[in-house]
């Protein structure tokens, strides 16, 4: 006799977080401040950088998931610097994959779950089935095995965090590097002045569109009741979800430790990173509308991996960012249109401009 596989649902958390208690007129503080959960399945005494947004990002969800969770990392810095010899931060059940198959192999766990409950060889519920895969593993090397599993709509949770580079083996770029990001393999130089030329690859696009009976969402480290509820919304969807999360890396980056969160609003103030949630029933997108609008430059300053960008490379970094607010159906203000015109970027060669001096990669 087939046993029947009993699912969790995992309430929301309030959107609102604690926004009232802080006073915020603009708004900045929704989604911030929520009242986290006890349970810590991702235990402090790790060795990620001071500051490390993937390692934020593993816990929130891993609060958001709770303890009845097992887990797959395939090979990146949330791997290695996690796990040094017969130890990890871990207290639920988490298991390493090759790079390349983080998909597969959590398609493998699902469907075994699912296999062993029917039979009465696990008791259930069946647990919360997640994979977190940096944006080298699920936007590049291991993105065919990504792909399949969505198709085949295992029952897990499949989440990029992405950090916009190879970080874990010297901060090499990756496909979703943005546009004149500099790392180790795009410097900057008399050639090639803006580093990278490319354009980053919309791999949460990509998987709604590619997967449209999926659960698919945008979210960053700036937003933790977002990050959270779309965690537990993507358990809660049964069958394949995925969440793509702006995750900054402070080695790589070069931006002062303490900045992780802030630069996890900037980049959707900026419009550089649109946070939204694809309905699969509907088969609509929900776009979030950040309550401040900036200027790419109060994002790009912060970092010292844009520091050497002419202007004609802001203003180009603002024409996309102004076709995201367009996208989101947002209004473009005169101020952001300005920034189009490299002309309006010229005090960059002005020793007084706060782009910072810092123009080193890594630590
Ligand atoms: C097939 C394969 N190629 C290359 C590597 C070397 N490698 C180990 S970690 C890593 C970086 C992974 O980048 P990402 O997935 O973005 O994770 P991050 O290090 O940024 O956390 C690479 C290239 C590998 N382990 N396997
Ligand atoms: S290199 Fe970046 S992603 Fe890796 S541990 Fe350090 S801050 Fe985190
Ligand atoms: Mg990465």
């Amino acid at each position: 006799m087939a046993h029947e596989v009993v699912r969790h649902n995992l309430p929301l958390f309030d959107e609102e977080g604690r926004a009232a208690a802080t006073d915020d007129q603009a708004g900045r503080d929704r989604h911030f401040l929520p009242d986290f959960p006890e349970e810590d399945p991702y235990a402090a005494g790790h060795r990620t950088c001071a500051g490390c947004g993937p390692a934020i990002q593993y816990r929130w969800v891993l609060k958001a998931a709770g303890n009845d969770s097992v887990l797959a990392g395939p090979t990146g810095c949330m791997y290695v610097a996690n796990s040094t010899y017969l130890c990890t931060p871990y207290t639920v059940p988490w298991a390493h994959t090759p790079i390349a198959s983080g998909g597969s192999f959590t398609s493998g766990m699902a469907a075994g779950y699912e296999a062993m409950i029917r039979k009465g060889r696990h008791p259930g519920p069946y647990p919360n089935i997640i994979v977190m895969a940096g944006d080298g593993s699920a936007a590049d090397i291991g993105l065919g095995a990504m792909s399949g599993a969505l198709y085949r709509n295992h029952d897990a949770l499949f989440i990029c965090y992405d950090n916009e580079c190879y970080a874990n083996t010297g901060i090499q770029t990756s496909p979703t590097t943005p546009y004149a990001g500099m790392t180790t393999f795009t410097p900057f130089g008399k050639a090639i002045p803006e580093g990278k030329k490319l354009a980053a690859k919309n791999l949460a696009k990509m998987m709604a569109e590619g997967h449209p009976h999926c659960y698919v969402a945008t979210t960053t480290v700036g937003y933790p009741t977002d990050l959270m509820n779309k965690t537990r919304k993507g358990l809660n969807h049964v069958g394949a979800a995925f969440l793509h999360c702006y995750t900054p890396c402070q080695k790589g980056w070069v931006y002062q430790t303490s900045m992780t969160v802030e630069l996890g609003r900037r980049v959707v103030e900026a419009g550089l990173f649109p946070v939204w949630e694809y309905d699969p029933q509907q088969r609509e997108y929900h776009f979030f509308h950040p309550p401040v609008q900036r200027p790419v430059t109060d994002y790009l300053a912060m970092q010292g991996r844009f520091g050497h960008m002419l202007p004609e490379h802001v203003a180009a970094m603002q024409r996309a960012a102004n076709r995201n607010w367009q996208d989101m159906g947002m209004d473009v203000p005169a101020s952001l249109r300005e920034g189009e015109d490299p002309a309006h970027h010229e005090r960059l060669s002005e020793e007084t401009y706060s782009m910072p001096l810092n123009r080193g990669v890594g630590a």
